[in-house]
């Protein structure tokens, strides 16, 4: 099988020749693997051209299988907040790994991770730790049905909550990138009792909860989205979801897998001020090993089996490295919070990427909220407002794809697709960002011509 991009002209051939041995691996994987990869959100379907496969990462620094260094803007897609490898999460992981893998059996590690979640997060009264954000929004959503002994949940169209069922109807992320929005295998009988919504708008919100008020068990949502490219809500939006959900009995589910820890040590309900009845969490709460939770209100979180009725198990669940690594990396954050550097650097990072497309007339919106950030590619001539899917989708997919890999060469690995957000970390400096924005001005002036 070949697996050389088709276009002779592709900008991922620029410069192929500095990554052969990703080229081999790839070919290597794709007999094995579907796609060749383990995810497709890493899968440059979207980019054209073929993944990099990489071999190791320190702070903000990874190194592919050829020897590249690239500055890291994607750190796992979220979790890494403190950089990779930081040194107290890999004494603490090395610390657990020295006494068992897993013992399918209590800790009081757990119990030292859900203390630090919920003082963190002040809606979280109980917290149940899972293996993924995926399984998080999946018992979440069961555990809203069980408890109001409903049916129907609310959605937006674009945002992502993982891969359950009932979850890839008008799906963001890799689904919205490859295509699939609403997967093939996910049945009709499934699919029904998920109702989408445009995102930002409180009118649809309002109508919904008009007509089918009495059914609605959940409206979940991701706070700050990150999974349409980032798209930031209106206050008048979250009041509309907190105000109707209190009202007609249903449960406000916040996503917070991206945004948790990450916005605020709170998450993006302390950053908005606004309180759900039951939040899902996972990256940065697993420190960079599999681990997602899901919390909230006691009288809610009581439903679930021993507690209550609502099944939800799991061999993993509560792991003890990924607990470890999980605690050792909330432990930082509370101790030397660098939500003050993010902010510093995030708005460096934009205000830089803004004067570049001010220089060279490019009909860009950009968003960014703390250290996420998204530059969506437009066809111009006035930028549109992006606030829901149907504006994130008008984005120019092809722009994107010269930004990602003019940046790929010179030694930024970003988003590999329009439809996520870039993630800064900790241990990004000033002249990293000062670094990325000369390469930011080189790409948009190369595009202009
Ligand atoms: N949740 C991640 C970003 N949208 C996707 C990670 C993955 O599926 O590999």
């Amino acid at each position: 099988m070949s697996s050389e991009p088709s276009s002779t002209d592709h900008p991922s051939l620029l410069h192929a020749s500095r990554r052969t041995k990703s080229h081999a691996a790839f070919a290597r994987a794709q007999k094995l693997i579907p796609g060749g990869v383990n995810s497709p959100a890493r899968a440059f379907g979207a980019v054209g051209g073929e993944p990099v496969f990489f071999r190791e990462a320190t702070g903000q620094w990874l190194t592919d299988i050829d020897g590249n260094r690239y500055l890291d803007y994607i750190g796992s897609w979220g979790p890494m907040i403190l950089g990779h490898r930081h040194p107290r999460v890999v004494a603490a992981v090395e610390g657990a790994l020295a006494h068992g893998t897993s013992y399918g059996a209590p800790t009081e590690a757990e119990t030292e991770l859900a203390e630090a979640i919920v003082q963190a997060v002040p809606s979280i009264e109980k917290v149940r730790m899972v293996s993924s954000g995926t399984e998080a929004a999946m018992s979440g959503v069961r555990l809203a049905r069980g408890f109001t002994g409903r049916e129907r949940i609310i959605k937006f169209a674009g945002n992502y909550h993982g891969h359950a069922d009932s979850l890839l109807v008008s799906a963001g992320s890799s689904a919205a990138t490859l295509g699939v929005p609403n997967s093939p295998g996910v049945t009709a009988g499934t699919a029904k009792d998920t109702l989408v919504l445009p995102y930002n708008s409180p009118d649809a919100l309002e109508a919904a909860f008009a007509k089918d008020g009495d059914t609605i068990a959940a409206v979940l949502m991701e706070p700050v989205v990150g999974n349409m490219g980032l798209v930031i809500p209106t206050d008048e939006f979250l009041q509309a979801a907190r105000r109707l959900t209190h009202q007609h009995g249903a449960v406000l589910l916040f996503d917070e897998v991206m945004t948790g820890f990450r916005l605020a040590y709170g998450g993006a309900q302390e950053r908005l001020g606004v309180t759900p009845d039951l939040t899902t969490l996972g990256k940065i709460v697993g420190g960079g090993l599999p681990l997602g939770a899901y919390g909230g209100r006691a009288d809610i979180m009581d439903h679930i089996l021993p507690a209550g009725k609502v099944f939800q198990a799991g061999t993993l669940s509560g792991n003890p490295l990924a607990v470890a690594a999980g605690a050792a990396t909330l432990a930082q954050l509370r101790d030397e919070p660098p939500y003050q550097h993010l902010e510093k650097i995030g708005s460096q990072l934009e205000a830089g990427c803004r004067k570049a497309a001010a220089d060279h007339g490019l009909p860009v919106w950009i968003a960014r909220c703390g250290s996420m950030m998204t530059v969506f590619f437009q066809q111009g001539p006035e930028p549109i407002e992006v606030i829901d899917w149907d504006t994130a989708s008008q984005s120019d997919a092809d722009a994107y794809a010269r930004f990602f890999w003019g940046m790929l060469d010179r030694g930024s690995y970003m988003p590999c697709s329009q439809y996520e957000a870039l993630f800064l970390s900790a241990t990004h400096t000033e002249d990293d960002i000062a670094n990325t924005v000369a390469a930011v001005d080189e790409v948009f002036a190369s595009m202009r011509s």
